[in-house]
């Protein structure tokens, strides 16, 4: 989704959308409160369902003038996505990335707010939106286990643009694993219209390992206790918003930035390079509180909005001005604008690359060129027998080992299984005609009838707390021993799995 060009995208969800929005109703906001003769009471409102968007992208406005009853569902999930290139990380989603979907309703909206956390997901989350009036701002009423889902229902009663965050304990580790995002609530008559506007949030992750070390990256709290984090990031990962990622804009259009701090603890000085922000909605409040600001100071859990018109094409970076935040840790993002040249305005000549450095065209293609010549790297690699055979023997072995700590207490060191109770893997055709089902056996657990070899099992296999390198190795040794000959399981076949959250 990520690497789709946002128009694609933002289509995408237009036509889902057209699906199952109601038609809007001819009521105003008058004719509702007259027929009623009171406050309109959450029955009497018209539903709609809300539309959320991925980062960048934001909802269109919304145009009714009346009060509807908006139904949002939110799910959580626990899933593993690059932090930069080569690093990964286990991110907890408020809807699958960072910062979490986008949620627009509008000033006097009565919000139903499912919120769903994942099956696959390891621990318990719920939900504080600041846009909610009333104690822990919706966290008491949406803790919800993993598999289950929770509803509580507010009244938007505040217009303007607020974090949402997960507050479940510890508190700065669920917002620190990414679980962020932002609820406009429109004011009643809206905000001045602009040609374009995007969703951007900063906040930063405490790696174990130094910034750009590779590979897969666990949270380190006591990095996050000191606020020494490795990573300080736009949208959820290094590089979210540049190259083809790049937000986009013409010459003369108007672009309103909606961007807000998740943290869970360092403040933005956010700061477009070779703009001036025309207006700033101070800390996300709904009034044009200053006009012609170079840079402003958004705090963790806070927010704002800045509109400016573009008036001469390039690049122009979107940054964090504490600025070794930018140029080291990954604050760094960018608008790239087209159109005619101004040179009244500007003389010319783009942005440096110097000045810019990694974010750079050269440096997104140095990134892409990499990444390309590590595939073919492997790929030579895997072809070379003499490495392919040395690298399969390890994998046999490591593999042996893993299933000697997790498989064998009830499937068997030789792999027969135990009749009626836990089915053989030796010569077994459950395991032989479906590699991604055994996959899913071993990381997600197996319960409910089956039959292997031609007799019946209903028992359960409780989900092995495994890496995917080890559920690879452990799969790839079990259908290669006791007579097994089914080929191999890869890391990357693991992690496909993994990821498939049906
Ligand atoms: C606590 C016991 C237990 C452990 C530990 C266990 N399993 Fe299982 N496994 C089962 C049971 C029970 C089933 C059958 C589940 C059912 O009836 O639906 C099963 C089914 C399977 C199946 C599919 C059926 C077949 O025979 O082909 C595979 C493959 C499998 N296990 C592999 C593994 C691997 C690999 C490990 C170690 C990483 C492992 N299991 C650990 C109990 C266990
Ligand atoms: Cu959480």
């Amino acid at each position: 989704m990520k690497n789709q060009p946002l128009p694609r995208r933002l289509a995408a969800l237009l036509l889902a959308a057209a699906g199952f929005l109601p038609a809007p109703l001819p009521a105003s906001e008058g004719t509702v409160l007259a027929a009623a003769g009171r406050a309109p009471l959450a029955a009497d409102l018209p539903v709609e369902v809300a539309l959320l968007t991925e980062a960048p992208a934001v909802p269109p406005p919304i145009t009714r003038r009346h009060p509807a009853k908006v139904v949002v569902r939110l799910e959580v999930r626990e899933v593993v996505k690059r932090l930069a290139d080569g690093v990964e990380y286990t991110f907890w989603t408020f809807g699958g990335n960072v910062p979490g979907s986008f949620i627009r309703v509008r000033e006097g909206d009565f919000v139903e707010f499912h919120l769903d956390n994942h099956p696959t997901s390891k621990v318990p989350h719920n939900i504080d939106l600041h846009a909610v009036t009333g104690p822990g701002g919706g966290a008491a009423s949406s803790f919800t286990a993993p598999g289950h889902s929770s509803q509580f229902s507010f009244t938007a009663l505040n217009p303007g643009l607020f974090v949402y965050h997960c507050a479940t304990a510890p508190v700065p580790m669920h917002i620190a694993n990414g679980m962020y995002g932002l609820i406009l609530v429109e004011p009643k008559d809206g905000f001045p219209k602009v040609d374009r506007e995007y969703y951007v949030m900063q906040g930063e992750f405490y790696t174990a390992g130094r910034h750009g070390e590779p590979g897969l990256q666990s949270f380190d709290p006591a990095k996050a206790e000191d606020e020494r984090a490795p990573y300080i990031v736009f949208n959820g990962a290094v590089g979210s918003l540049v190259g083809d990622r790049a937000l986009q804009a013409k010459v003369g259009e108007t672009v309103r930035l909606y961007f807000g701090v998740g943290g869970p603890n360092i403040t933005s000085s956010f700061h477009v390079i070779g703009e001036i922000f025309d207006t700033v909605y101070l800390e996300g409040g709904v009034h044009a509180a200053q006009r012609h600001v170079q840079t402003t100071m958004v705090p963790s859990g806070g927010s704002t909005i800045v509109d400016f018109r573009i008036d001469v094409p390039g690049t122009y970076v979107l940054v964090d001005h504490s600025l070794s935040r930018a140029f080291n840790k990954g604050a760094i993002g960018m608008l790239k604008a087209a159109g005619p040249e101004n040179p009244l305005i500007y003389s010319g000549k783009e942005v440096d690359e110097v000045y810019i450095g990694q974010a750079s065209d050269a440096g997104v293609a140095a990134s892409k060129r990499e990444a390309e010549l590590t595939i073919a790297k492997d790929k030579a690699i895997a072809a070379n027998p003499e490495i392919a055979n040395l690298t399969a023997e390890i994998r046999l072995e490591r593999g042996k080992k893993v299933f000697l700590t997790s498989c064998f207490a009830c499937h068997m060191a030789n792999g027969e299984g135990l009749p009626g109770v836990f089915p053989p893997l030796a010569k077994s055709d459950f395991l032989a005609a479906d590699k991604d089902r055994a996959i899913k056996a071993v990381l997600k657990g197996l319960s409910g009838p089956i039959t292997v070899n031609g007799k019946p099992y209903n028992n359960l296999m409780p989900p092995q707390d495994l890496s995917d390198d080890q559920t690879a190795d452990v799969l790839t040794y079990v259908m290669n021993s006791w007579g097994n000959a089914m080929g191999s399981v890869s890391a990357a076949d693991v992690k496909r799995v993994r990821s498939d959250n049906k």
